[in-house]
């Protein structure tokens, strides 16, 4: 008897565990677009696109390699909406014997779909769980640094015998530099939309009218050829500058030296250790820096592994957790870009028009304003998700709730990422069009990052004192006039009161 073999939206790997449990003879692949998975959170439209074309090529794909394959659109009358709903529809349709399917990216599926289908481990990550958690288990803080020089040593990237190349684990120090001019700036590759993913623009206008985000231009890859090629590209022209100028923001210039290949990697179109080896390969072969070569393998192996990590090892009460106890709501202007901040104008703006923002824009904008602002934690995460062509629960989430808005109280970061204006003026040309004047810290035209940072330090004082990263700027303020104080309290609570509603 034939089995079902349930390949996910972000599950498009020929060597995924279920299609290598799997026997081609007499099993049933199953891929289904639903109308849950696309609002669980109203997700940017792009990104269903992006998702839904790279299903239907997919599947395309493993039909040309010998599977059989039974595809549900989303349009069939017949379509439940769920992944449960399809999986059982199709056991009757085939009389399966069973269902079998690997892990899902998320507690949520992964709570469901564990009563229902016969699940296995997810290898294409470097890190198992079960290793995570014991790695984990009982220290006080966890620190990625750590768990990347395992992960170094595990892989053997950029390790020479028992030493790192270069005589460093990190070169982050080289990594710093604000914007470059702006002539000659790469771009990412663009594909032009074929048939298949025409008619899922179509489907997407039709079906998800009200969700966020612009769906022309579409110019992403959508196969893993065009996956392979777009990162190509980007060995070619964005990784000898990458290091360099990997926190930099300039208005208009969206994707600097940025990979731009976290949406295909997350859906399984590229292999995390093949990009690695490339990466290093470039290095030994001299064409890039020590500092680009490394800190690139530090995202994928270190960043990507770890933050995957905590999650499974954190649980489901990760998404609640709220230690600033920050309950504002998340302001309009997150979903309109209307603002006169022109940092979190160009941000936003450019999130609604490509669903892509790179991560210093991430975290020292639209997420450093939602922690000097006390933004809800939850709310913030439902945005990064919706919004983001790459976001999924299992890197999404640690990156907002720990790193972003430190609402695990530290496990994750160090310290919370909480700056003034200083520095967006410096890492970027965003302050030069701005409403506000980030050198004025008191008055109406005072930038409210420079405002809303004393507010934060103020009222988390207490606790900031006891982080020996944090005491000082808590001492800065204790040093202030009590005058002084009240005023900035004051701006600080006249700007909250003017423009978060
Ligand atoms: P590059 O700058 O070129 O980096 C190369 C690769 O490294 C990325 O493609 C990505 O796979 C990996 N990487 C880099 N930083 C991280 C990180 N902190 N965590 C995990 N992987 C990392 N990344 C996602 O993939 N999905 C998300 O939903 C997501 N949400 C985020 C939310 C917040 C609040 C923050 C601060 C960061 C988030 N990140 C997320 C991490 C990071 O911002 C993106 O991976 C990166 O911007 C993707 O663009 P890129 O491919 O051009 O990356
Ligand atoms: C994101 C997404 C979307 C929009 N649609 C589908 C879908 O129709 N069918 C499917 O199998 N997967 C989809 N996905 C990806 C899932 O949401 C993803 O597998 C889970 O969030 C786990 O990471
Ligand atoms: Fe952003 Fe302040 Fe600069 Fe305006 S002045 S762009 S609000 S940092």
């Amino acid at each position: 008897m034939s089995r079902l073999i349930l390949v996910l939206g972000d599950q498009l790997t020929p060597s995924l565990s279920s299609l290598q449990a799997g026997d081609k003879a007499q099993d049933i692949v199953l891929m289904a677009e639903v109308g849950a998975e696309a609002t669980y959170v109203r997700h940017h439209k792009k990104k269903i696109v992006l998702v839904l074309s790279a299903m239907r090529h997919f599947a395309q794909a493993l039909r040309a390699d010998g599977w059989q394959v039974d595809y549900v659109r989303l349009d069939d009358p017949a379509n439940t909406g769920s992944l449960r709903g399809e999986a059982e529809r199709a056991r009757r349709r085939h009389q399966a014997e069973g269902i079998i399917a690997t892990e899902p990216g998320e507690w949520r599926l992964m709570q469901d779909m564990r009563v229902w289908a016969q699940l296995l481990s997810d290898t294409r990550f470097l890190a198992d769980r079960d290793g995570f958690a014991r790695w984990a288990q009982g220290r006080k803080a966890l620190r990625m640094e750590h768990f990347y020089r395992l992960m170094r040593r595990k892989t053997g990237l950029l390790m020479e015998g028992d030493q790192p190349a270069g005589g460093q684990w990190n070169f982050d120090h080289d990594n710093r530099a604000p914007p470059p001019g702006v002539l000659g700036l790469p771009q990412p590759m663009r594909f032009a939309p074929d048939s298949i993913t025409q008619e899922v623009l179509d489907l997407v206008a039709a079906r998800f009218p009200d969700h966020f985000g612009d769906l022309a231009p579409f110019w992403f890859a959508t196969t893993r050829d065009q996956a392979e090629q777009a990162f190509a590209h980007f060995l070619r022209s964005g990784l000898a500058d990458f290091g360099r100028y990997q926190d930099a923001m300039l208005t208009g210039h969206r994707f600097l030296f940025h990979s731009v290949v976290s949406l295909y990697l997350n859906l399984g179109l590229l292999d995390p250790l093949a990009m690695c080896r490339a990466v290093e390969g470039e290095w030994r072969a001299g064409r890039v820096a020590i500092n680009s070569a490394e800190g690139f393998i530090r995202q994928i192996i270190g960043w990507r592994e770890f933050v995957r990590g905590i999650y499974w090892w954190q649980g489901p009460a990760y998404a609640q957790a709220n230690a600033l106890d920050a309950h504002r709501p998340l302001p309009w202007f997150y979903w309109s870009g209307e603002t006169s901040m022109a940092c979190m104008r160009a941000c936003i703006t450019q999130t609604r028009e490509e669903a892509y923002a790179h991560h210093i824009q991430r975290l020292m904008v639209t997420g450093n304003f939602a922690l000097l602002a006390g933004i809800d934690p939850r709310a913030l995460h439902e945005w990064y998700l919706a919004v983001y062509a790459d976001a999924f629960e299992w890197v999404e989430l640690p990156n907002t709730v720990g790193m972003s808005q430190y609402a695990d109280g530290g496990l994750l970061a160090s310290k919370p990422y909480a700056a003034s204006g200083a520095y967006i003026a410096r890492m970027s040309d965003y302050c030069g069009s701005c409403a506000y004047d980030v050198k004025a810290k008191e008055g109406a035209r005072a930038c409210p990052f420079n405002l809303l940072y004393w507010h934060f330090i103020a009222r988390h004082a207490e606790r900031l004192r006891k982080n020996p990263r944090m005491a000082q700027m808590v001492r800065i303020w204790d040093g202030f006039a009590p005058e002084r104080q009240a005023q900035l309290r004051h701006d600080a609570e006249a700007f909250l009161a003017r423009e978060l509603v």
